[in-house]
């Protein structure tokens, strides 16, 4: 009692509210270790867990992913969330594993396709929130993976090994929490059913950081519990700094998302709606997808045009872009994706010098208009939209020696301590995305 006083004491003062987490009493509950913490520093938990600088440098170039949702719910097609949504009891659900058997199963041609897309990584869900994990998995809570499904297959070793073989990045989805336990659901009530959702967590992360050779990004998802709050208000049962800490021994170097509940290495954006603002501080990813769900749902992809200015308008602010395609019940991907993700690909085959490896800046982007990355001795502008025939920059300090769009175009450009005004024939603009190298003279500073 009296050091659970001492801990109510704690949160209102703001001396202890500085202090860490781990010079609370030893013999407080988890909630209230948990509650402490974030009181304290909860976007700074265990920062020791974070990469470097130099070992962000890779994911910071990359700018461009893939992201895979495959799993059992392809086969009802109604999306990752059909089990939760349409209330389907655990037992029901897992008969859909005896159905699974995708026929035209390829990682390769998958992999083929995100690299032809322009991607530099790629990241697939090994397990989403039902529980079923696409890879051999000891640890799984009533054997219910892949390997004991019709499939009798490790999707995530053939992955894997596709993704590495086009020379790309490779991730894994995993979200820890699983509609399957009613201790997901009340985890107080619950206890010792939520102990063996939290064990089966611990063990399948461990599989999949000891299993499949080097693992460049944890991408988790679903660090919540009872269907509430955020990933960090349930820190207190995960325990994402024990957790991770575990990830960094088996994978020193692999690029953690926020969603366990640590702060993690990049911050995540969900969804496709638009990119607006400054330069952001931290590293961050826009992830959406261009299918009607995660999972796959049948109709439309989302067009081209509005995938790359999704992915410019992340780059041009520091962030990259993991852009989900949805694989059905077979393994196919719906043409209608592959379509869209080979245009993307051309574009970027194109523009891509003014996206890979570049910096944002040195010019703040504005919403709508233009954004600029740059690299060296070069600065990309990213005119989105022309106000008038010409479009006026802020002033640099260095000389422009040369300016061409990408596409091979020229522009006219005049530079002055007022500012720069560049222009380029109608004809010559892309309705999307007019990108125009400007050589300077020195090194421009990027914004990051
Ligand atoms: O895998 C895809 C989605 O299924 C997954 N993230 C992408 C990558 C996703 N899961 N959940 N969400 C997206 C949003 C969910 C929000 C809610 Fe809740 C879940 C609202 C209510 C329950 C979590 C708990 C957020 C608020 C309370």
């Amino acid at each position: 009692m009296k050091n659970i006083l001492l801990a109510a004491a704690c949160l209102l003062s703001l001396h202890c509210a500085q202090s860490s987490a781990q010079q609370a009493p030893a013999d407080i509950t988890d909630e209230q270790r948990s509650a402490l913490k974030s009181k304290s520093d909860a976007g700074n938990l265990a920062p020791e867990l974070l990469l470097s600088a130099e070992d962000m440098r890779w994911w910071r170039d990359a700018k461009l992913g893939i992201f895979i949702h495959w799993g059992l719910y392809a086969i009802p097609a109604k999306g990752e969330w059909h089990m939760s949504n349409d209330k389907v009891d655990p037992g029901e659900y897992a008969k859909l594993a005896a159905r699974f058997k995708p026929r035209h199963f390829d990682a390769n041609s998958w992999a083929t396709l995100a690299k032809d897309a322009g991607a530099r990584y790629m990241v697939m869900t090994a397990r989403h929130h039902d529980g079923f994990a696409m890879f051999d998995s000891k640890s799984s809570y009533r054997n219910f993976d892949s390997v004991h499904s019709a499939a009798h297959k490790d999707f995530i070793a053939d992955y894997v090994a596709a993704v590495r073989r086009q020379g790309m990045r490779v991730g894994i989805y995993y979200s820890p929490m699983d509609w399957r336990f009613p201790g997901y659901f009340d985890p107080k009530g619950l206890p010792e059913n939520a102990a063996l959702m939290k064990a089966q967590g611990y063990g399948q992360v461990r599989e999949l950081m000891s299993n499949y050779g080097k693992i460049d990004i944890l991408w988790y998802d679903g660090g919540w519990l009872a269907h509430r709050g955020t990933d960090a208000d349930a820190a207190w049962f995960w325990r994402p700094e024990i957790l991770n800490a575990e990830v960094r021994k088996l994978q020193p170097k692999v690029a953690i998302n926020p969603r366990s509940g640590w702060q993690g290495d990049f911050a995540t954006e969900e969804g496709d709606q638009p990119i607006a603002g400054p330069i952001r501080q931290k590293p961050w990813e826009k992830t959406f997808s261009i299918g009607a769900g995660w999972g796959y749902v049948p109709g439309d992809a989302m067009k081209p045009e509005k995938v790359i200015r999704l992915v410019v308008d992340a780059v041009v602010r520091n962030g990259n872009a993991l852009v989900n395609m949805s694989p059905d019940a077979d393994g196919d991907i719906p043409q209608t994706q592959v379509q869209t993700l080979q245009a993307v690909g051309a574009w970027m085959r194109v523009n891509g010098e003014g996206i890979y490896a570049t910096r944002p800046g040195p010019f703040q982007p504005v919403d709508g208009v233009y954004g600029a990355t740059t690299r060296g001795k070069n600065i990309y502008v990213h005119v989105l939209s022309w106000p008038a025939d010409s479009l006026k920059l802020p002033a640099l300090p260095g000389k422009i020696v040369s300016a061409r769009t990408l596409a091979g175009a020229p522009v006219r450009f005049s530079q002055s301590g007022d500012g720069i005004v560049v222009s380029v024939d109608a004809a010559a603009r892309d309705p999307v995305d007019t990108v125009i190298k400007l050589e300077t003279a020195s090194d421009p500073a990027a914004a990051l």
